[in-house]
């Protein structure tokens, strides 16, 4: 490896240190040329004087913009350098040139709308507030993963070529497979629900879902990261919920405590959902809407975005940025367990955070026969599904489990207005490239 140390790292009570990165911007002041220069975890400025290194003075007149360099130097207190550190350089080198002009500024803080960062996203990438982003979703789901690991869940993967969709037919993306017709997977449903009859017990998914979706919103996308969780022998939905509360105040928590940096850089300040999330049910989430902020949604079988963000407000107000809607009374989807007689109609919740739908989830019908019964009454094509319907009649426990989409969680945490910020290379309907 190349010798150097973090920017971060760099000791104001060394003798000498490596660092390297590109040139995040030059300040040339006649016999004094400031360099700054930017790694991963944030800039240092390196001082070159034409009296002090004239060589080095000679050399650094050439770097341009983004060039990547590795520079040699003594550490010096600065009230006036970017974290009250800078360098005297003893070594200058240049590791790669880049090409000028830009199509896109890094260092300076410009309006450029968001079609126009992700037409340039190699390059927007390098800006810090974006890998601040990346840096935070990456601690974010790394402290999801540690929660599933240490209770227990088996981190499975399943396939993302399929005969059939999962969660209806309109949304799939077909493939050419071989020489046949298949498509994109909508949803790692049918094989976490076979792994529970399987006697896995408890399984999360880091995956990706395809949705060929048409929308024009800020919440969507066509290529989503997953985070998927399915667990057997629970009395009712309410457990799964207890799974997805827990899981999610850790991963928040681990992002205030281990990611001060970017919230600091993202400017969002981050409060942990401590108390209980809210577990309303729909028929309530209708009434509060109606009385309170008299709005009706459009399709009174579902909650709209103006709803969820109404009920949102409602909510933060009292102090709980998240809360489920549970039962669904209109609802019925084959893997839906729909118990009659139940208080709440359907064992289908969402949860809502900061305003929007982040997860969806319930318990399931392990019960073949009537599940059977459902497909049958709602014309699910059955010829997709024998590997599922098979696999589910040797015996399955009762279980539940729930989607939850990572860039919405993502998009949320790091206070973003578009979905598409919080993914490295976003899919919709218009952008298949970069
Ligand atoms: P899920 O598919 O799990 O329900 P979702 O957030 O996409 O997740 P939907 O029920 O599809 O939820 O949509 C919820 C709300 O989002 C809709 O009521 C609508 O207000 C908005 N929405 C969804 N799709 C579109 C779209 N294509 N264009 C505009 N708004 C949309
Ligand atoms: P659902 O279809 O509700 O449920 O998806 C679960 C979650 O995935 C996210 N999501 C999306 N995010 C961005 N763009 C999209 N086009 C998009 N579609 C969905 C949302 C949503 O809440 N099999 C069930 C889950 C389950 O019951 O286990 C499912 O896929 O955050």
């Amino acid at each position: 490896m190349i010798e150097r140390i973090h920017t971060s790292e760099v000791d104001p009570e060394a003798d000498e240190v490596a660092i390297a990165g590109h040139v995040h911007e030059i300040r040339d002041l006649g016999g004094l040329v400031f360099l700054i220069v930017r790694d991963r975890e944030g800039l240092i400025q390196v001082v070159f004087k034409e009296e002090r290194e004239p060589e080095l003075f000679e050399a650094v007149q050439d770097a341009g913009s983004e060039d990547v360099v590795r520079v040699v130097g003594e550490p010096l207190e600065s009230d006036q350098a970017p974290g009250g550190v800078e360098l005297a350089p003893t070594a200058y080198e240049v590791l790669d040139e880049a090409d000028s002009p830009l199509p896109l500024e890094i260092s300076k803080d410009v309006d450029v709308d968001l079609s126009t960062r992700l037409d340039n996203r190699a390059l927007d990438l390098r800006k810090p507030e974006t890998l601040a982003v990346f840096s935070l979703r990456s601690k974010l789901m790394t402290a999801m993963e540690e929660w599933f690991d240490e209770e227990g869940f088996v981190d499975i993967k399943t396939p993302l070529i399929s005969k059939g969709g999962a969660e209806g037919g309109a949304e799939l993306f077909p493939i050419l497979y071989y020489d046949r017709d298949a498509f994109l997977s909508q949803s790692p449903q049918l094989y976490k629900q076979i792994l529970m009859a399987a006697g896995y017990e408890a399984v999360y998914e880091t995956g990706t879902a395809f949705r060929a979706e048409d929308f024009a919103t800020s919440r969507h996308v066509s290529e989503i990261a997953m985070f998927d969780v399915e667990l057997a022998y629970i009395d009712d939905h309410h457990d799964v919920m207890d799974v997805q509360e827990e899981s999610l105040r850790y991963a928040i928590r681990a992002v205030v405590e281990n990611a001060e940096r970017e919230l600091d850089l993202l400017d969002v300040d981050l409060t942990v959902p401590e108390e209980e999330f809210p577990r309303i049910t729909f028929d309530e989430a209708l009434d509060l809407l109606e009385t309170e902020f008299g709005h009706f949604p459009e399709d009174p079988t579902d909650l709209d975005t103006k709803g969820e963000k109404l009920l949102g407000e409602h909510f933060a107000e009292r102090g709980h940025p998240a809360f489920f809607v549970v039962g669904y009374p209109e609802e019925k989807f084959y893997y839906m367990q729909d118990v009659e007689g139940d208080e709440i109609a359907s064992r289908k919740f969402d949860l809502i955070y900061e305003g929007q739908e982040l997860s969806s989830g319930g318990q399931r019908e392990h019960d073949v026969d009537r599940m059977v019964e459902v497909m049958e009454e709602e014309g699910v094509e059955q010829a997709n599904f024998e590997f599922y319907i098979e696999a589910l009649s040797f015996g399955t426990p009762p279980h539940g489990g729930y989607g939850l989409g990572i860039d919405r969680l993502v998009q949320q945490v790091a206070d973003l207005e578009n979905i598409k910020e919080a993914i490295m290379f976003p899919r919709d309907p218009n952008r298949l490239e970069p």
